[in-house]
């Protein structure tokens, strides 16, 4: 089938990279729709060698139609998400807006895709942080029961958006001029530092990103799995990085998981310490895959495991993952 796809945010990071996306994995696409607020109107994308006029992404700009992703923050979906279902499109939307809402089904293909099929027009893309995570310990709960998490990532400036790539851009360009260095889009300094804040505080003291790697690991995978999370800002520009403790009920050896790893969809095992073989975000960036590495038994606990996961937050955390929810959208024919 081909489909008429929207693309939301088309002038964003993420909206750019899902029309890339869109591209190189040749999308069933009989038309892109590139759909931005009306500063953009007048401007343009690139699809195939061909200028794409941005159009406004308004009432009535949804007819005609069949899916709509959207990358344009949480105001934005929370009001033309609906409008865009009543105009008859299937809503693909990447914001946190909708993620929790019961009747919207929030996946991750190579997780829980048969959750699809239970949509009512709108289906959430998880956050970043929470995708690369479960893509990676999927297969090991599968098969061992997966108690309890304790994560801390180490995620990239450009979760924040075109403003806070400038940021840091701008900082390190300051720095190497002597002048003096500013922050405006994060609350302090973040070249050369590392900021344990990601999204606002909660009362207890945990912040929105973190709970949204508990709330949705339940939604998603399995509501009885404890997750204990930190959030933390690095100076990298692109690339997020988890370090992961995990404790299951079954014991689970090093060389059985790099044995799973190294079959599970989606995952890239780069994990040989004697060559110096990791993943890093700078050399996994523009990459699909979420790569796992750094396998080794926790001795303090009993069935216990850490892993060091990295993938392209921009790309399989919100772009990728979007595009694959279309794609499976129309092989199970729910389009
Ligand atoms: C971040 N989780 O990395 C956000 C992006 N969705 O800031």
């Amino acid at each position: 089938k081909q489909c008429k796809v929207a693309v939301v945010g088309a002038m964003g990071v993420v909206g750019s990279e899902m029309i890339k996306t869109l591209e190189q994995r040749k999308f069933p696409l009989s038309e892109l729709v590139p759909l931005d607020t009306s500063e953009n109107e007048g401007k343009s994308v690139k699809f195939n060698g061909k200028d794409v006029p941005v159009q406004v992404a308004k009432k009535g700009a949804f007819v005609g139609i069949d899916i709509a992703i959207f990358s344009a923050g949480a105001g934005a979906s929370k009001v033309l998400a609906p409008m865009a279902v009543e105009e008859g499109a299937i809503v693909v939307d990447n914001s946190s807006e909708w993620r929790m809402n019961p009747e919207v089904p929030l996946v991750i293909p190579e997780v829980n895709k048969e959750a699809l099929r239970e949509h009512k027009g709108i289906i959430a893309n998880p956050n970043c942080s929470t995708i690369q995570m479960l893509v990676a310990l999927k297969p090991l709960h599968d098969l061992f029961k997966i108690k309890r998490v304790v994560v801390s990532t180490y995620q990239a400036i450009s979760g924040g958006g075109g403003p806070a790539i400038a940021e840091m851009a701008n900082q390190a360009k300051c720095w190497a001029e002597g002048s003096p260095v500013t922050h405006t889009v994060y609350p302090k300094q973040i070249m050369f530092n590392v900021l344990p804040q990601i999204d606002i505080f909660l009362e207890d003291g945990y912040t929105k990103e973190e709970m949204k790697m508990v709330h949705e690991t339940h939604k998603i995978m399995d509501p009885e799995v404890l997750v204990c999370p930190t959030a933390v800002r690095v100076p990298v520009f692109r690339g997020h990085s988890e370090s992961i403790n995990i404790e299951m009920e079954k014991p689970c050896t090093v060389a059985q998981a790099r044995d799973i790893f190294s079959k599970a969809a989606g995952i890239t095992l780069v994990d040989d310490f004697t060559k110096l073989e990791y993943p890093t975000p700078l050399e996994m960036e523009g990459q699909d895959d979420v790569f796992v590495g750094r396998l080794r038994e926790d001795k303090s606990v009993t069935n216990g495991l850490n892993l060091w996961v990295v993938a392209d937050n921009v790309r399989k955390g919100a772009a990728l993952n979007a595009v694959q929810i279309a794609e499976t959208l129309i092989s199970l024919e729910l389009v």
